[in-house]
């Protein structure tokens, strides 16, 4: 089969979009860091829509940080791939055009350092997920025993982590008298402008104090909130892709048709027209980026523990079980409280649309993938709601056997036995709080609570919540999940979803 590129636009299907502008007129604007299939249904969508809207100097330039997979698929079409946009049976396509450059950081990272050293490129934005900053997910400072922050201490010149080559980059700049590019994260991290502001400060400070008061005082870093539902690819994604183009796409992404975009106003090299796709700006981008990560992502994760435990393989399959769906709309009733609504949005409406966003069964989004990284996600998912509750003396049953949830699964075998293929950078120090296993679930949960860098001082030393915990996790261990929420009732008959 042909495969698709530049050559073989023109003959794709009338129905399949594609670049209304000539690929060959762009010029850079933007380097993106982390090239996973989340940045090209996002925010590369949101700039093709700049530059069919006649924008010319907004191409992105992206850079794989860890392997040469996305690269080795994209350049053989030139850059070329497609977004499917997916609602149960109905799915539409767009080849997207607006990559214009592909690196592979670790292959040379002095070839990458110089494009965004490039006086073209204004923006460099980021998605390098959660652990991809090198930070404490609990405190949200720059982690300096991390091994690649102080790999690239040694080797200022050849950086591995984000925050390394973000500080090289702006050093390059600097020396040769150009303004610093803006910084825009879009990971789901809390007040992430801010955080990756702390981090890449401290970094430049480590390695020349002047370099770091010059970041800190120089370098814009608008806070954005992020969304739109973007499974890993699959072999059947590809094929059906193929099908429908008449030409192989070796990796196209998936994603549903709710996409949105909030972002803080501050670009001071300017910045594409995303309104033109839809992109808010806000003066405040701080409670839809809570909304976001404690509504979305909280329930996300709370689905992906319980939902693997109790054997459903995908979001939709757990949403759809009427124990989950029962489970969600109690633990929403919990989170709203620690969520400041954004102007003119209704909470109760926004968890009802989540719900209709996880059923979606064009999606197989694997409760696995959601699964990973639990260190660097409980925190501002699940934990932030659950201290205020404790501070403010509400009971948070849905919260707790979701974080128990978390820790059933790092115990790392499921309900039936079997080995559970665990992914976390801090797999080392779970594994061995877990040592004393399932017969010991109260031993677990202290020990769990314990790990450094995770639960913080307040939830750690908490007089009820280790015990609250324990007995949570001994519960799940003993019925399984979907029996453990099947018990949860509902005291007002309906969950009252109210906002805080
Ligand atoms: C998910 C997110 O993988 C995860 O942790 O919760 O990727 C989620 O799908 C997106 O944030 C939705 O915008």
């Amino acid at each position: 089969m042909r495969r698709l590129s530049d050559a073989t636009l023109a003959s794709l299907p009338a129905s399949v979009g594609r670049p209304r502008y000539d690929r060959a007129a762009i010029r850079p604007g933007i380097v993106h860091l982390g090239l996973g299939a989340f940045h090209r249904a996002h925010q590369a969508v949101m700039t093709e829509a700049a530059l069919n809207a006649g924008a010319r100097d907004w191409g992105i330039v992206a850079a794989s940080l860890r392997s040469a997979e996305t690269r080795d698929a994209l350049a053989p079409q030139d850059g070329l791939y497609t977004v499917a946009t997916r609602e149960d049976d109905r799915e539409a396509l767009q080849v997207v055009g607006a990559l214009h450059g592909l690196h592979v950081a670790p292959e040379d990272p002095a070839a990458l350092l110089r494009a965004m050293a490039d006086p073209g490129i204004r923006i460099v934005s980021l998605t390098v997920t959660e652990k991809g900053y090198c930070h404490d997910p609990s405190s949200g400072s720059l982690d300096e025993a991390h091994g690649d922050v102080r790999h690239d201490l040694a080797h200022p010149g050849a950086p591995r982590s984000a925050p390394g080559i973000l500080v090289e980059a702006l050093r390059l700049r600097r020396a040769a008298g150009i303004p610093a590019f803006t910084v825009l994260c879009c990971d789901n991290l809390p007040a992430n402008g801010e955080t990756v502001r702390r981090v890449v400060t401290r970094l430049g400070a480590l390695r020349d104090p002047a370099l770091g008061a010059w970041i800190g005082g120089e370098v814009a870093f608008p806070p954005t909130m992020v969304d739109r539902i973007v499974p890993a690819t699959t072999a059947d994604d590809r094929a059906r892709i193929a099908a429908a183009l008449g030409a192989a796409d070796a990796w196209p992404v998936v994603g549903e048709g709710f996409s949105q975009w909030v972002i803080e106003d501050h670009f001071p090299l300017g910045r594409p027209d995303w309104a033109l796709a839809g992109a808010e700006f806000a003066a405040d981008v701080a409670p839809y980026e809570l909304m976001k990560l404690r509504m979305l992502n909280g329930a996300h994760s709370a689905l992906a523990y319980l939902g693997y435990l109790a054997g459903h393989e995908t979001v939709a399959e757990a949403s759809n079980d009427p124990v989950f769906a029962h489970y969600l709309t109690l633990l929403w009733a919990e989170i709203a409280p620690s969520v400041p609504a954004p102007p003119g949005v209704s909470l109760g409406d926004h968890a009802a649309r989540l719900l209709a966003r996880f059923r979606n069964r064009a999606l197989r989004h694997r409760t696995w993938q959601i699964a990973m990284d639990g260190s660097q996600k409980l925190p501002q998912r699940l934990l932030g709601p659950l201290l205020l509750a404790l501070a403010e003396g509400r009971p948070s049953p849905c919260l707790i056997l979701a974080v128990a949830g978390w820790m059933r699964y790092v115990i790392g075998t499921d309900e039936a036995g079997a080995a559970i293929d665990l992914r976390d950078p801090m797999l080392p120090a779970l594994r061995a709080a877990c040592g004393p296993g399932l017969h010991h679930p109260e031993e677990v949960a202290r020990r769990l609570l314990g790990v450094a860098g995770i639960f913080g001082p307040d939830l750690a030393g908490h007089p009820t919540l280790p015990a609250d915990l324990g007995n949570a996790l001994a519960l799940l261990v003993r019925d399984g999940a979907r029996k453990a929420l099947s018990r949860l009732g509902d005291p007002g008959g309906t969950a009252r979803i109210t906002g805080g």
